[in-house]
């Protein structure tokens, strides 16, 4: 028993070294990665609890293992939580849909999608991935453009929108058998109206991808497609603020193939202490203050484009509707790897990011993502994103310039001292 007992500081010092670096990182600097948050200090300790003991093949009520007492009743609550929050912010019966929690994460709650619904070979369609789409949406690299045909679909070169003429028109000539709609570095609403209607047009399935955009879903501040897509996935810890996980929302008469895709067509035992942190990440979205934080969010985007736009930069499609914008740098002469990385050392931390009809290479491309949840999370608002905007102009303008790197990320620290981070302790 001894041997088990000691702290994680007196057992292994070298990683409590490290966690505690990352902390004081996580403080001291702008977190700006689109799909990053900071969870809850309450959805961190039921992720950090011993329901990660426990295996649980099958699902609540029909376990292959005993001893389920406890973590039926924790999946049943995550599930009832989200519907009565997804119900909610869609306007449709909570019981008129169905929920799964079981997904490792994103990756993995879309393949389902494709496993509940395809066969290898089949055609699929999804936004691709220099316009803004995801891996697992049909791209080439990725086993659903390997194991699918996968007929992309693109934005306008004129606006960087969703073309839905062109949705319509390949989508007729493909008739694919799945159609997503949902994106990871796109800053405008997605109409889900107009793609279930396509969908209808051509016979497929309609998949909605909402994993950026589930806390403004069921915060209120985007559209929902719950009750107007067939399948919807998300992951758990971008806007909606919880840990890493996946869930899936479908329409009932699919609820069975979906849980068979899950387990035990995909994966093993559930992590149940992510399913006890969504459902902590459910409860917290139910309150009245997670409307207000889904708004703050958009607010904080569109504040912080607007002031980009004012010193010269492009923000692609103008402006932003949802959490993110994504930075053209062609016009100010530096690659948006060389500019991440000098933010970076400045303590704003972004990712690089290929642009729609980017010339570049995906490895070293031309743009710059960058989003709110995460500083939104900590309580920032109009004056710390006119900030941000004052010191990305200054870092693309000289990245190489050390001492001007130094200078803002000490800039960057004595505001980050009056936001404290949720979740994170130091010491
Ligand atoms: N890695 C996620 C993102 O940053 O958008 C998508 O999987």
């Amino acid at each position: 028993m001894a041997f088990l007992d000691p702290s994680l500081a007196e057992r292994d010092p070298e990683i409590a070294r490290l966690i505690s670096e990352e902390n004081k990182r996580e403080l001291e600097s702008m977190r700006l990665i689109a799909s990053e948050n900071y969870a809850s200090r309450a959805v961190m300790d039921a992720t950090g609890s011993c329901l990660g003991n426990k295996y649980s093949e099958g699902y609540p009520r029909k376990r292959y293992y005993e001893g389920q007492a406890v973590i039926d009743q924790v999946e049943e609550l995550a599930i009832a939580r989200l519907k009565q929050l997804f119900g909610g912010a869609s306007g449709v019966a909570p019981d008129s849909f169905h929920v799964n929690v079981q997904p490792y994460s994103g990756s993995p709650a879309n393949l389902a999608v494709y496993f509940a619904f395809l066969q290898p070979g089949d055609v699929v369609m999804g936004l691709g991935l220099p316009a803004g789409g995801h891996l697992t949406h049909g791209h080439t690299v990725s086993i659903t453009g390997k194991y699918f045909k996968s007929v992309p679909y693109g934005v306008r070169r004129e606006d960087h929108r969703i073309d839905l003429d062109e949705v319509r028109k390949l989508a007729k000539e493909h008739r694919p058998k799945l159609l997503w709609c949902g994106t990871t570095a796109y800053p405008r609403t997605i109409d889900f109206a107009a793609f279930r209607s396509i969908a209808d047009e051509v016979g497929a399935i309609l998949a909605a991808d909402i994993a950026h955009i589930s806390g403004l879903v069921c915060g209120g501040a985007h559209p929902s497609p719950i009750g107007v897509a067939d399948v919807v996935t998300s992951t758990t810890h971008k806007t909606f603020r919880g840990p890493r996980g996946g869930m899936i929302f479908c329409k009932k008469e699919h609820a069975a193939a979906i849980d068979k895709a899950v387990f035990p067509g995909l994966q093993g035992g559930p992590h149940n202490h992510a399913t006890a942190g969504i459902a902590v990440a459910a409860h917290e979205a139910l309150q009245p203050e997670f409307k207000a934080y889904a708004r703050a969010v958009v607010d904080n985007a569109k504040v912080l484009a607007q002031a980009l736009v004012e010193r010269g930069f492009t923000v692609t499609t103008g402006g932003t509707d949802n959490h993110l914008m994504l930075l053209d740098l062609t016009n100010k002469g530096v690659p948006g790897k060389v500019a991440a990385q000098a933010l970076d050392k400045a303590g704003v931390v972004l990712n690089y990011n290929s642009v729609p009809f980017d010339p570049r290479k995906p490895f070293d491309p031309s743009g710059l993502r960058l989003g709110t949840p995460a500083v939104t999370s900590r309580g920032m608002g109009k004056a710390e994103m006119l900030a941000i905007a004052g010191w990305i102009d200054r870092v693309v303008a000289a990245p190489a310039d050390a001492a001007l790197l130094e200078t803002i990320a000490g800039e960057v620290r004595e505001v980050c001292a009056k936001f404290p981070a949720p979740g994170i302790r130091v010491g």
